[in-house]
């Protein structure tokens, strides 16, 4: 068989039940009925890491708080990235575990301190950036370009970005803008210029560490370090979440509660529709995704 068509088959067999998944990554965890994302409503924790980063967030608009991932669990994910990619598929589908949901229920605290009730978007990418080359992360842009913030400054939709790597600053590690150094921010958030290169905030960050940014603020990854700058690929992911009531228009959520093996396939494929052109993602699992969702559609349907 040739290797497109053996990437073919394995697409399908991983779409049919987490055994080839626990197979191919023995260390990480798929189990259906462990609740992953935390219902939205709840008393936030008015002390603590949780209130610091909900000061930090309304104040500058980004926060970092590391040992969100243990050390074990970050080598799990990366291995299980690896194995993944080995086998044709992209790092998104790491999504199809538990760990990284399990990182963002750990997240809750802080998300209820600064949104209140919220959602989990289906917006999820993840990320591990070969070096070299013209390798790097996204280019400049903003995860919201209508304003998404109270009146008290504190944001409505906050994009999360959790370190698998440790991510240095010649290492593709996240730039953004501060927003109180932004000209455009927030009456012209279409402009995805960087004004003065001085107001520029690189955010090295240790492993298991998740960097969290209002989704209005500027933001990129940088470039990748050289093939034999000695350091390691670095490996991300990503998820939004936005204040109940935030948006008029339509956005898929995640559902709170327990993920099924299925709606992790299909929230898979729906991402790769919407941004495999970022990134190098091959034609079959382009096509593996239309198939997916058109499936997902009619039993939408029936
Ligand atoms: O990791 C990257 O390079 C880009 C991340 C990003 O832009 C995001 O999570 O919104």
């Amino acid at each position: 068989m040739s290797p497109a068509g053996s990437l073919r088959m394995r697409l399908w067999q991983f779409s049919e039940g987490p055994d080839h998944w626990r197979r191919l990554c023995p260390s990480l965890s798929i189990d259906d009925d462990r609740p992953l994302i935390p219902a939205s409503a709840g008393e936030s924790d008015a002390s603590g890491a949780a209130a610091r980063a909900a000061a930090e967030l309304s104040r500058d608009g980004f926060t970092q708080l590391s040992g969100v991932c243990s050390g074990q669990v970050c080598d799990a994910l990366r291995s299980g990235i690896e194995a993944l990619e080995s086998s044709g598929m992209p790092p998104l589908f790491v999504y199809g575990f538990d760990e990284p949901w399990l990182a963002l229920a750990g997240l809750h605290p802080v998300l209820l301190a600064v949104l209140g009730d919220h959602v989990i978007l289906e917006d999820l990418w993840a990320w591990r950036i070969p070096l070299g080359g013209d390798h790097g992360g996204w280019a400049p842009h903003r995860g919201w370009g209508e304003p998404m913030f109270g009146q008290d400054g504190r944001p409505r939709v906050i994009n999360i970005w959790i370190a698998v790597s440790d991510v240095a600053a010649d290492n593709a590690c996240m730039h953004l803008v501060p927003r109180g150094l932004d000209p455009c921010y927030p009456s012209n958030l279409s402009c995805v210029a960087v004004h003065d290169a001085a107001a520029v905030v690189a955010l090295p960050a240790r492993r298991g560490t998740a960097l969290l940014w209002d989704a209005n603020t500027l933001h990129w990854g940088g470039r990748s370090a050289a093939a034999d700058s000695g350091c390691t690929p670095r490996v991300a992911y990503s998820f939004t979440a936005a204040a109940v009531g935030t948006f008029t228009h339509d956005w898929r959520t995640l559902p709170p509660g327990r993920l099924s093996f299925r709606l992790r396939m299909e929230a898979i494929a729906r991402q790769v529709l919407k941004y495999g052109s970022k990134a190098t993602v091959d034609e079959d699992v382009v096509r593996w995704a239309e198939h997916m969702v058109t499936l997902s559609s009619l039993n939408a349907a029936r």
